[in-house]
Formats: structure tokens, C-alpha cells, sequence
């Protein structure tokens, strides 16, 4: 294969076939010669039934239980029909009683080589399905998996036909279907921009009194440039121009509206007037399938526009946004800045895009990043955290992961993205199989389900499954003739020669770029790592460890303690309980193998990282709620800890004054019901449950200008208890700004009875020195000599080849003549939970349950464009 090959003028003949047969083609070619070496065929062909018979258990299921209805519930065993059951929101906005699962998964059967089936599937779609009802569905939904489906549909029976075998009767009624639905889309194009909106009423459009929509000002970027691929081939198979074209301005618009100066989008932008609404900038959720659809433009259309955009975008991103092995947000106008510290599950397509550019390096690095994440985790979290801890729990078994694994082993031939397919298919058949086909995951700490099927899981998920375990000569027609939508429907490559393009193309070209390697070339193999099969390997190496996963375990010595040694004549399991720590005998602990002698007095330590501990370096500078509305007025002080992150009250020359209101729930690790209450005033929330930032989170977006979190273990008091300071959960904290305090129980409790007591109180919160009046102060015993020392042991490890527990961060501290001493240590780890079992009253740092989505994913079907 070529290594430099310059793009073809625009419009040249065979620009599709050539770059298709050179980027697919070729690194299957290359790709074959490495097969096998480390998975016999026999293996292959083993896991490949095995995922025949899973299709056939969820496709089986969808048919049998919830067919015509649009997707399976699979722990109730029924269809969902929308308005049947509960609103779930946005999510909701892909049902359009169109039997979505079915057309969804028309062209899988193809792929799977289950013809019989195909035909049955496609005259029942012909037979049953309506797409003139009158329900709000989302553009973006209905084109890539509706749209996008009858057109791969049709592709698939039209090759079929066209060899004689079968299909003789088809006439091209799913193209027909393909073109009305098309129409029923169009009129959210109707707007000043160009951009369309983000939904349209199936019968009544948009602007209709009866269609019930229309009145969105906004759209996420993917949502309005996700369209091109399946339009284009609409309009080249009807022949009517108007799809192509309108998809096309919508991609000019997004154009026209990047960043000039970071060549950057952001995620959402109002459809009228163009201007961005969010700006912050990644990969992942609410933009990508924007840049792969400018990528496969070009693929598909061979029109170079596509591409030189593309390419100004891809440099940005490898500029701001990669971090090799991590993608991470930034803001499109100050991109040299992360705007959080968390990535969303959907990047994880960006490593098959990479591949698709001939940028493997950072795709195996991400990869390879992506992977350990679901070795710690069963799956990949829908959210997790650059430490790779559990942001957002969920995982409705969405196929990026298996895409990308499938195009690096296209691209590389290496064995290991075998066995990572292997790993995907035994997760799925041991923690989301439910009798009535798969179950997605509600949480991946818990393993609970969720009852839901989404249909790409049968669109995408056992497409890319099947054919990474499949030889080339094992399949029943050319894979290559085709590039994959984003729901992986098949579109032709042969579109952008065989058909006439686009009347009236006056795309604006992109401004000249910066030459690279591949700026106009394919990705070669053969010149990325010549002769070195193990070229992945050495990149994957580095990157190894990341989460710990796989490293041998090396059990530190463990030393003796003396108890009770304490000045404050506080137990030392007390003292440190009161902190946040748990302490198991390790006699009980059940790991005394591994932990070799079981000496007296030794224990296992459980930190929880949302607390410190001062050290002699670092003290605790004591922060005051004064309760100054009478009948107080300032006589009240109560002695308070600090935060490390919100409002740096020491800062604050007045302080922070505002009169308190009680959250519900208390805890604040639900929804917020009293918002309304609570907005504009400082709000008391219980400790536990949840992690101090997550209830932060929530209550500062419930309008309130303060929190004061109270302790929810009986009787402790700041006289007795040292204070701490009260620390992040790992993800960000830097948009949380109000200010944030705690009182030990005793203290808080005077708090609440004075709210009993008074309609209304007022406090102050504020450093020590600035108390106002002359008032007492509350017990400020002295501390006495407690010379604590925290520190988060590194990343623990399993032993090499083991999976799923996972050894989490813990401390061993020893106990020694007059102080405390902390030394790393490991222990096992359930998933991300570090609770003892029957200690209930800390709460695992990392193990809080997030109720809701923490990100804005337009893209996604769970949130709100
Ligand atoms: C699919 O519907 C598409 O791949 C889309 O682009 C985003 N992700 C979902 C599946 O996760």
C-alpha cells in the first residue's frame, strides 16, 4: 500500500473505491497474515457461534416479546410502547412506533448471514411498520437509526437481488420508505440557519399547531451534523437532490461557526442564530459523530471539502483535546484549559475514527486506556473520571468500545484485540444476559439492570462483534464495499461513482492546512510499523497499568499496633473513624494468606478520601457559623471545618450571611425536591450517602448559596474531634462555587433545633478570626499532639491475568509510641465500593450512586439536546 497518496481533485472518478480499497482493504490484507497466531481458527470460529446464539437470544427475544413494538423491555418481558409506559424523558424521543429495534437490525441479518430471516424481517417492515404517526421524535435518532436502517436495508436486499439468489420479489419499497421518511424529516430543516431542529412531529412536522414541537431554540453539534451520510445516499439513490443538500448546509453552518481561533466546535449551538450555547469542546457526547460523519463523507461522497475539514478539526483535537491516553474537554475559546477531569463512554469511538485517519498511536493508546477501564469495571461506565474511577455508573451496552477493538484489528492484525472482543462477549453473556434477551446496566458498581434493550445494540454491538471474529472468506459478500454509519448501517462506497452527486454544490472549501503524513493519504500499515507485528504491543505497553488492573500484587510487610495510644483519650479506631477511615481486624478481613502472620492488634484501613487530615504541615484553618438573627444575634458560634474546593471563605472579608433552609432529602443525594425553597439561601444537608461533592453539585444547581453539612454520626463534637477539611471526589470540583462547611453532630444539632424553634435564621459563615462580636467561642480544646500522616497508596493491582475485583487505594498505618503512622497498603476491592461489610457509616469515596446524568449528551438518548 502507498504511503503518501494525494487526494483526487473533487468529484474525480473512483476517489471513493480507491481510498476504500486502500484504507479497508489493504489492512485487511495486511491484517490476515497476522490472524490466528495467537488465537487458533477453531477459537475464532467458537466465540463467532457464540455471538450467533447471542444475537439470536436478544433478537429472538425482541421478535417474541415485543415486536411491532419499537424496543424490548428485557426484564419485563414486553415491548415499550411510548405512552404505555412511564416517560423517561428524552431518551423517549427515539420511539416513534416505527418498530425501531426491527429496522434497526435489518442489515445485521445480513451481515450475520441469516437471510431466511432478513426476507421475513424486511416484508414485515413492509407490512407493518407506519411512519406518518403522530409522535415527537428526535431528527437525529430517526435519521441514523430509522433512515440510516432502511437505507443499509435496502442496500443489503439490492445485493442480494442483484446476484439472483434471492430477494427476486423486492422493488425497491424500502428505498420508498427510505424517501418518505426522509420528507417527514425535512421540515426541521426549516430554520433561518440551517441547522435543524431537534425535533419533528412525524405527521405534522414542525411549525404545524398540531405538532407539538417547534419551540426548541437549540441543537447539539452531532445532532445537526450527523446527517450527511445517510441524506447524501438518499438523494443519490431517489435522485431528488433536497436531503443532500440540506445536510450539507447544516455541515457548512457548524463550519462557518468553529472557533477560528482553536479550530474547535462546541456542543450545543442555537439553531436560529448560529451562536454556540455550550462551549465546551471534546469528543465524546454531544459532538462526535460530527467529525466522523466529515471523515465518512469523504469516504462515501469523495468530495476532498469533507476531508480538509476534517483534517483542520483532527488537528485541534490531537492539539487541545488529546492527552494521549486521554480525550478531555476543553473550552473551544481558551482550549488550553480541560474543563473537567472526566470522560464520557461515547468517546470511545474515537480510536476506530484515528484508525480510519492513520493515526494508530493515539488510537491504540486510547484503546488500550478504554480497555482497562472495562477490566476494572465489567464495562465502560458511561462516565468515569481520569483516574478512572466511576462517574456516572451506567452502560446501556453501547457498542464504541467493540467498534474501536474491531478497526484496530483491521488495522494491526494483532491477536490481543481478539481476546479484547473475547472479553466483551463473555461480559456480556455473564452480567447483561437476562432470559428475556439483555438487560442494560444501571450501575456498573452494583451490576444492577435496567429494562431496557436499545436497539443499537443489535444495530452496531454484534455487527462489529461478528466480523472481528470473522475470516474475510467467511463472510458471503464483501465487507469492503461499505463503510458503516454511525449506527453501523451499510452504505455503499460505490455511491459517489455510481450515482450523480449533489446538484448545486457550493461548499466553501477549508482554508489550507498544515500538511502531515496523512493529511491526504490513507492509513498504511506498512508504513507505520514495517515488519513489526508488535508494533501495537510496544505502544500498549506504556500504558499497561493505568488503572492497576493486572499488576502482580506485592503485600507490604505489615506491622503491629499498640491500643488504645491516643492524647485525646479517644480510641484510636474511634479517632480514626470519626474521620472517615474504617478499621477491620485483619483476622476478619479473609484475605490472611496473602497478609502472611495475623498479628495482634493489626488492622485493615479502609481510607476514605473525602476527608484529610491535617498533618503538621498543613493545618486546618477552623472556620465559624455564627447564628446572627435574633433572638442569637452573634451569641451563637459554632466551630466549623472547611472544604478544599467551593468558596475559599478565608478569602471573604464579610463572610457568607444567609438565612438556612433544611434540604430534602437531607442527605442530598437525590433529586433536590425544596429547589424552590432553597434557592437564594444556605442549605443544611446531612452527612453520608454520598460524597460531599456530589451533594454540592447538586444543591449549588439548586439555586442554594451555601452549604452547611451536618454529621450524621451521633454525639461527635468539634471539642473531641479534630477537624478535617472536607475533599473532592476525584471528578471535578472546580465549578462548584459556593461556600461549604461541616459541623461535627453536636454542633449541627443546635442548628436544626434553632430552625425548629424560628421561622427564620439567619447565619454567618466565616473564618475564626473574623467572628463578629466577643461572644465565646464553643469548646476549642487544643488539638494535643496527633501527629497524623495520610497518604493515598498508589493504584492496587490484581495478580497478572485476573479480572474483575479490583485492589483499591488503601493505607496500613501503624500505631506507634506517640503518633500515628500511615504506610501504603493493599487490599481487595470490590468494583469501586470500599465499604466494609456492616460499616455503614462512611461512605466509599469513590462508590457514591449518581441518580442522574452528570453531563449534558445530546448525543446520547438518555439526555436532552
Ligand atoms: C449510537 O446510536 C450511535 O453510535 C450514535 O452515534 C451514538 N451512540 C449510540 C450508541 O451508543
Amino acid at each position: 500500500m502507498g504511503a503518501k497518496l494525494f487526494c483526487w481533485p473533487q468529484g474525480s472518478p473512483g476517489i471513493a473505491m480507491l481510498l476504500r480499497a486502500l484504507l479497508l482493504t489493504g489492512l485487511l490484507s495486511w491484517a490476515n497474515g497476522q490472524e490466528g497466531q495467537a488465537m487458533l481458527p477453531e477459537e475464532k470460529s467458537q466465540i463467532r457461534d457464540q455471538i450467533v446464539e447471542m444475537f439470536d437470544h436478544a433478537y429472538g427475544s425482541y421478535m417474541k416479546y415485543a415486536y411491532p413494538a419499537d424496543e424490548l423491555m428485557p426484564l419485563s418481558c414486553r415491548g415499550r410502547v411510548r405512552g404505555l409506559e412511564p416517560n423517561r424523558g428524552d431518551i423517549d424521543d427515539s420511539l416513534g412506533k416505527f418498530s425501531l429495534t426491527l429496522i434497526d437490525t435489518l442489515d445485521t441479518l445480513v451481515v450475520l448471514n441469516k437471510l431466511d430471516e432478513f426476507e421475513d424481517a424486511v416484508r414485515r417492515t413492509l407490512r407493518d411498520v407506519r411512519l406518518d404517526n403522530d409522535v415527537v421524535v428526535s431528527v437525529f435518532e430517526t435519521n441514523i437509526r430509522v433512515l440510516g436502517g432502511l437505507l443499509g436495508a435496502h442496500t443489503m436486499a439490492d445485493m442480494l437481488r442483484q446476484r439472483g439468489e434471492r430477494m427476486q420479489w423486492y422493488g425497491d419499497e424500502l428505498l420508498h420508505m427510505a424517501k418518505e421518511l426522509g420528507h417527514r424529516l425535512l421540515p426541521a430543516f426549516n430554520t433561518t440557519s440551517g441547522l435543524p431542529y431537534p425535533r419533528v412531529n412525524l405527521r405534522y412536522g414542525v411549525l404545524n399547531p398540531l405538532s407539538r414541537t417547534g419551540t426548541e431554540s437549540d441543537t447539539c453539534t452531532a445532532c445537526a451534523g450527523t446527517m450527511i451520510l445517510e441524506f447524501a445516499a438518499l438523494s443519490r439513490l431517489s435522485g431528488e437532490a433536497v436531503f443532500e443538500e440540506n445536510a450539507r448546509k447544516a455541515l457548512d453552518v457548524l463550519w462557518e461557526k468553529r472557533q477560528r481561533g482553536s479550530d474547535l466546535v462546541g456542543t450545543v449551538i442555537n439553531i436560529h442564530n448560529g451562536d454556540w450555547v455550550r462551549r465546551d469542546s471534546g469528543v465524546g457526547a454531544g459532538i462526535d459523530s460530527y467529525y466522523e460523519y466529515l471523515m465518512k463523507a469523504y469516504v462515501l461522497l469523495g468530495d476532498n471539502v469533507y476531508l480538509e475539514r476534517f483534517n483542520t478539526h483532527y488537528r485541534a483535537i490531537m492539539k487541545y483535546i488529546s492527552q494521549p491516553p486521554l480525550l478531555l474537554n476543553v473550552h473551544m475559546h481558551n482550549p488550553t484549559v480541560s474543563v473537567r477531569s472526566w470522560m464520557d463512554s461515547l468517546l470511545a469511538f474515537f480510536p476506530g475514527l484515528q484508525v480510519l485517519r492513520g493515526d494508530l498511536k493515539p488510537a491504540i493508546e486510547t484503546h488500550e486506556m478504554l480497555y482497562q477501564v472495562t477490566k476494572q469495571h465489567k464495562f465502560l461506565p458511561e462516565a468515569f473520571t481520569t483516574e478512572f474511577r466511576v462517574h456516572w455508573g451506567q452502560h446501556p451496552l453501547r457498542p464504541e468500545f467493540a467498534e474501536s477493538t474491531y478497526y484496530l484489528y483491521k488495522a494491526t492484525g494483532d491477536p490481543y484485540y481478539l481476546r479484547v472482543g473475547q472479553s466483551i462477549v463473555e461480559k456480556l453473556n455473564a452480567h447483561a444476559r437476562v432470559p428475556c434477551g439483555f438487560a442494560a446496566v444501571q450501575d456498573v458498581r452494583t451490576g444492577a439492570h435496567e429494562d431496557r434493550m436499545d436497539s443499537f445494540f443489535l444495530a452496531e454491538m454484534f455487527k462489529y462483534l461478528y466480523l472481528l471474529f470473522s475470516e474475510k472468506n467467511q463472510l458471503h459478500f464483501d465487507i469492503d464495499d461499505y463503510i458503516f454509519t454511525t449506527e453501523a448501517h451499510l452504505l455503499p462506497v460505490s455511491l459517489s461513482t455510481s450515482q450523480p452527486p449533489c446538484r448545486g454544490n457550493n461548499t466553501e472549501a477549508a482554508t489550507a492546512v498544515e500538511e502531515d503524513l496523512f493529511t491526504y493519504t490513507c492509513p498504511s500499515t506498512q508504513t507505520l510499523f514495517p515488519n513489526n507485528p508488535s508494533f501495537a504491543k510496544t505502544i500498549r505497553d506504556s500504558y499497561k497499568y493505568l488503572t492497576g488492573v493486572g499488576r502482580a500484587f506485592h503485600a507490604s510487610p505489615v506491622r503491629g499496633i499498640d491500643l488504645p495510644l491516643h492524647d485525646h483519650s479517644m480510641e484510636p479506631v474511634e479517632f480514626l473513624r470519626s474521620m472517615g477511615v474504617s478499621l477491620t481486624p485483619l483476622s476478619e478481613a479473609g484475605t490472611t494468606e496473602a497478609w502472611g502472620e495475623v498479628h495482634k492488634g493489626v488492622y485493615r484501613v479502609k481510607l476514605v478520601a473525602e476527608v484529610t487530615q491535617t498533618t503538621e504541615e498543613e493545618e486546618v484553618e477552623p472556620l465559624l457559623v455564627q447564628l446572627i438573627s435574633p433572638p442569637f444575634l452573634g451569641r451563637t458560634v459554632l466551630t466549623a471545618g472547611p472544604a478544599k474546593f467551593g468558596m475559599d471563605l478565608t478569602k471573604q472579608e464579610h463572610g457568607v450571611k444567609g438565612s438556612i433552609v433544611k434540604t430534602s432529602p437531607y442527605t442530598a443525594c437525590g433529586p433536590i425536591e425544596n429547589a424552590e425553597e432553597l434557592s437564594g439561601h444556605i442549605a443544611l444537608a446531612q452527612r453520608g450517602d454520598c460524597m460531599f461533592a456530589a451533594k454540592a453539585h447538586r444543591l449549588q444547581e439548586a439555586g442554594a448559596i451555601g452549604v452547611i453539612f451536618i454529621d450524621h454520626r451521633e454525639g461527635s463534637n468539634s471539642a473531641e474531634t479534630p477537624l478535617f477539611q472536607m475533599v473532592g471526589d476525584g471528578g471535578s470540583t472546580a465549578d462548584i462555587t459556593i461556600p461549604l462547611v461541616f459541623l461535627f453532630s453536636q454542633e449541627g444539632a443546635l442548628l436544626t433545633s434553632a430552625l425548629e424553634d424560628h421561622s427564620n435564621v439567619d447565619v454567618l459563615m466565616l473564618p475564626k478570626e473574623r467572628r463578629l462580636g466577643k461572644t465565646t467561642d464553643k469548646a476549642e480544646k487544643p488539638l494535643g499532639k496527633m501527629n497524623i500522616k495520610f497518604r493515598l497508596a498508589e493504584e492496587g493491582e490484581l495478580e497478572d491475568g485476573e479480572e474483575g475485583e479490583a485492589r483499591g487505594p488503601t493505607l496500613q498505618f501503624v500505631l506507634e509510641k506517640g503518633e500515628v503512622v500511615l504506610e501504603e497498603e493493599e487490599y481487595k476491592q470490590q468494583g469501586d465500593s470500599c465499604l466494609t461489610p456492616g460499616d455503614d457509616h462512611m461512605q466509599c469515596s469513590y462508590g457514591q450512586t449518581v441518580t442522574s446524568p452528570p453531563f449534558h449528551s445530546p448525543n446520547d438518548p438518555n439526555t436532552d439536546p
